[in-house]
């Protein structure tokens, strides 16, 4: 269960995890410039690149979801779960923020982090309401996140909570119901909005609620203008767009809303367009085999801003840990050729509580950052040059050999000038934080 439990495994593991030194690296490096170099690929503009891109690492994996809320009951809410019981989840503040650390020390490059409202941290652990959290609960984030040089995006919490318990909030018909809800999100519009000023980067504030139903509704129309009404609400007041870009995010079913989700996609698409305001889309909110990579330049056409949710769906909306898998390369694909990557927002958005939770981490925030190395590194040029000569036969066999170039000596050149592990050699680093930190945390001292 434990990563090194079974001892014959473990012996392989420590004899063959070791990779590549220095002196490899630079030789395949300098071999993989040349390939690049052949297509018209230049690979150290690449990795300048790379200096700037940003992948916002999600604080929720880290515990499962669960937040510092006293009293409030575990993970409830719009059918999202997390799923598994491995040793050692993150319990408070200082716990967690270590942990992303640790995570943060194996993804190369600088990033960050994205919290949730139920993470605020109150005096004496007093609780507040949602609806009474103001920036003082997230002091130490914030003061964390100018001692890392990383910045900080929000998002308002709409579930785990007494007041979601009738699976509406912004669309409800109870006006108490809806009216606590819309004071939420104000503070936490408030909130972000500091958070992006203190730490001078914007902070992305993103609106996700639960709201549906499990069977046919009779009226599908009048939550709908209620919930447009309630953003209207929300974001009567302006902020600056240099502290806070605010974001609605849809879905297509949960758990218990799986006949109607009042935030459906055609919903949000059209109040992000009519109101200006960032959509978001997570790659786990749609028909399981509808990718999200198509809809990108879509949206791109109408606005220069847009949030992703990098997910991966087993089955249904399951939030398994995101890979280098066909749809986190198209997206990354897609924003390569679309020459976007100063419109568009990489969010990390998956709950894992089965393995090591930083284990998870970092197998998605390297997993999303290959994929876009991989995307900077494409031809794109000259695919597009035999698309418009009418030539696909040439286009669909560039894109096929593009497949077997040496991206990884670029990738692990790329970790190795940000001083990270390539290769698996980041295991071993888990492994150790596992036995000094986690374990301790449920009394089992080796
Ligand atoms: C839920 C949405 C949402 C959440 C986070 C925790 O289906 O994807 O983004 O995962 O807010
Ligand atoms: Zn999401």
């Amino acid at each position: 269960m434990l990563s090194g439990g079974i001892g014959k495994m473990d012996d392989l593991f420590n004899s063959v995890i070791l990779s590549a030194d220095g002196n490899d690296i630079d030789n395949a490096y300098n071999y993989a410039k040349k390939v690049y170099e052949s297509y018209g690929v230049n690979a150290e503009e690449v990795l300048k690149k790379m200096e700037d891109i940003k992948v916002s690492i999600h604080c929720w994996q880290g515990d499962d979801v669960t937040g510092f809320e006293k009293g409030v009951e575990g993970l409830s809410g719009g059918g999202i779960m997390a799923t598994g019981n491995y040793p050692g989840r993150a319990r408070n503040g200082d716990e967690l923020r270590q942990d992303i650390k640790k995570a943060l020390s194996l993804v190369p490059g600088k990033h960050k982090v994205n919290l949730h409202a139920i993470y605020a941290e109150t005096e004496n652990n007093i609780y507040a309401d949602r609806d009474e959290i103001d920036v003082s609960h997230f002091a130490k984030w914030i003061e964390w996140a100018k001692k890392e040089g990383i910045g900080l995006d929000f998002n308002p919490t709409f579930f785990s909570h007494k007041m979601a318990d009738s699976g509406f909030t912004l669309s409800s018909k109870d006006n108490n119901v809806r009216s606590f809800w819309i004071r939420h999100a104000k503070k936490c519009r408030e909130i972000a909005s500091e958070i992006g000023r203190q730490l001078g980067t914007p902070c992305v504030n993103n609106i996700w609620i639960p709201d549906g139903m499990k069977d046919l509704p009779a009226d599908r129309l009048s939550y709908r203008l209620i919930l447009r009404d309630s953003l209207d609400d929300i974001f009567s007041e302006k902020y600056n767009e240099s502290y806070i870009k605010d974001s609605v995010e849809s879905k297509l079913f949960g758990i218990g809303s799986e006949s109607y989700v009042v935030g459906s996609h055609e919903f949000y698409m059209g109040y992000a367009l009519s109101r200006n305001v960032m959509l978001c889309l997570d790659t786990g909110h749609f028909h399981p085999t509808e990718s999200i990579a198509d809809k990108i330049s879509s949206l791109l056409t109408f606005q220069n801003k847009l949030l992703l949710h990098i997910s991966r769906g087993v089955r249904w909306d399951s939030d398994h840990v995101a890979l280098l898998n066909d749809e986190v390369l198209s997206i990354a694909q897609e924003v390569k050729r679309a020459d976007s990557f100063d419109k568009v927002y990489f969010a990390l958005d998956f709950f894992d509580a089965s393995i090591n939770r930083i284990t998870a981490w970092v197998i998605g925030a390297r997993a999303v950052l290959k994929a876009i190395m991989f995307a900077l590194l494409e031809p794109t040029e000259l695919i597009k040059e035999q698309e418009l000569k009418g030539n696909f036969g040439n286009r669909l066999a560039l894109m096929e050999e593009v497949k077997t170039l040496p991206f990884s000596a670029v990738w692990d050149k790329y970790c190795n000038l940000n001083k990270i592990p390539h290769g698996a050699e980041w295991l071993r680093d888990v492994k150790v934080y596992e036995e000094e930190v986690l374990l301790k945390r449920i009394g089992v001292v080796k």
